[in-house]
């Protein structure tokens, strides 16, 4: 358990942000800077914690602290950040500060481009299983710094984005897992390595004793400290996944290696796993029109993510695609699309930067503007046999508050053109 700084200044006020407030309001002396205006009711919930704010901007203020903590969406690149680091004031990320702060049985984190939060889910579910009550945060989107409490002398599994591992120090989870690496995130990290390196940090601080689950891509650039466990190498206990797609039994032998190699208890029943597995928004099935699925995988945020989603469902596939693109690796895309996909759906900013490449690549496409208006133009493209697959290999902050956000939206529309009766538009 680390002292707390006396002063910190938080950058962002969403859910990082908002429980940063929470944890530390009277323990240290807090300033708020948000980059946006901030809404009536944020300024009501600052001043409750006796938080001053500044809206707007982050200005030279943000410096009179002995930390900073930014939300994990703040580009590493924000001036006050790179004056921050100038003049030698620590910066760590809410990870950082909350693994510092936590008294844990011990700590599983999971990162990776893909499979993050199915990973984290199954580590938790094993542990559960083994009644070992563990508390699962982080990326998944639910801040580690508010259960700092809960999780005393009880598993923490984590799960850690390459925002939150840049800023790390000290980080060190007895069990890491880095799951696969992809590019993504151009728009935040300056170039590709930057994003690997971020991801290094997983890794950083374990030392002999502590676990390090990778895949073998990732062997190939690192020599973890830790045990190290590759994941294609891993035997599945009897059982388990079958019947499940290939990118979630890699899921599975991951989040095994894990907890096999950390505690070491015979495996548990697969149906114990089952309900991890069945997450909102992850090739999730919303219904079916004229006997065409239609699949919501609005957590496809980046390439790697889509491609994994398209191999997963049967073709032809319908294809709604777009959103804020993530400057690379959109390369990945091209067999896929040419072999299963019959056309695309392109949606959000990134309309003409995906029109470019499908023009290229010979795949047929048709521009949308709202979720309905996309919904209808893909059921008006699939024929039967074919599946409707929202997974747009984007971040969606263009149009929605998050990919959930963009998921639930989508649904809400299924529900809108299901009603519109079963006539094609
Ligand atoms: N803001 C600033 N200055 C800036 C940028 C943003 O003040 O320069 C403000 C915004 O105006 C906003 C706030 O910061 O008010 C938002 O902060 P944030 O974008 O960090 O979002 P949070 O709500 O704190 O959610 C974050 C993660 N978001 C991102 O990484 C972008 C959530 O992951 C995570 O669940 C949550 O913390 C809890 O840990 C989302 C995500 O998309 C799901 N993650 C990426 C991914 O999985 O690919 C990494």
């Amino acid at each position: 358990m680390t002292d707390l700084p006396g002063r910190i200044t938080v950058l962002g006020l969403g859910r990082t942000g908002r429980a940063l407030v929470e944890a530390l309001a009277g323990k240290a002396r807090l300033f708020l800077s948000e980059s946006r205006l901030l809404a009536p009711e944020e300024k009501a919930f600052l001043a409750a914690h006796d938080v001053p704010f500044e809206e707007g901007g982050h200005s030279p203020a943000c410096l009179a602290a002995e930390l900073l903590v930014p939300s994990p969406g703040v580009p590493p690149h924000t001036p006050v950040l790179a004056e921050a680091a100038r003049r030698g004031i620590p910066i760590w990320s809410e990870i950082e500060l909350a693994w510092r702060l936590a008294a844990p049985a011990f700590t599983v984190a999971v990162t990776g481009t893909n499979g993050k939060s199915t990973t984290t889910e199954l580590v938790g579910a094993i542990l559960a299983a083994w009644g070992l009550r563990p508390v699962v945060a982080g990326n998944i989107g639910r801040p580690a710094i508010g259960t700092v409490e809960e999780v005393r002398r009880r598993p923490w599994v984590l799960e850690v984005s390459s925002f939150q591992l840049l800023w790390t120090e000290g980080f060190r989870p007895q069990a890491a897992v880095w799951l696969n690496f992809a590019p993504d995130h151009l728009d935040y990290h300056p170039h590709l390595a930057h994003y690997f390196a971020a991801k290094a940090r997983i890794f950083r601080r374990q030392g002999r004793e502590d676990v390090a689950v990778l895949g073998r891509e990732i062997l190939a650039f690192l020599a973890p400290k830790g045990r190290v466990r590759v994941i294609e190498e891993e035997e599945l206990p009897a059982g388990w996944g079958e019947g499940v797609p290939e990118h979630v039994r890699f899921n599975l032998k991951a989040a095994w290696a894990a907890c096999a190699a950390l505690v070491g208890r015979p495996p548990p029943p697969f149906a114990a796993l089952e309900p991890a597995l069945a997450q909102p928004h992850r090739l999730e099935r919303v219904g079916v029109l004229r006997g065409i699925p239609f699949i919501n995988d609005s957590k496809g945020t980046n390439a790697h993510a889509t491609c994994a989603a398209l191999r997963a469902v049967p073709g032809p596939v319908v294809l709604i695609l777009g959103g804020r693109h993530k400057r690379g690796g959109y390369e990945a895309l091209e067999p896929l699309l040419r072999q299963k996909v019959r056309a695309c759906v392109l949606i959000g900013e990134s309309q003409a930067f995906f029109a470019e490449l499908l023009r290229a690549w010979g795949v047929p496409f048709v521009r949308a503007g709202d979720p309905l208006d996309a919904l209808r133009r893909a059921y008006a493209l699939a024929q039967p046999g074919d599946t409707v697959l929202l997974s747009p290999a984007c971040a969606s902050f263009d149009q929605f508050r998050d990919y959930a956000h963009r998921g639930e939206a989508f649904k809400e529309a299924f529900r809108r053109l299901a009603a519109e009766g079963p006539a094609v538009p």
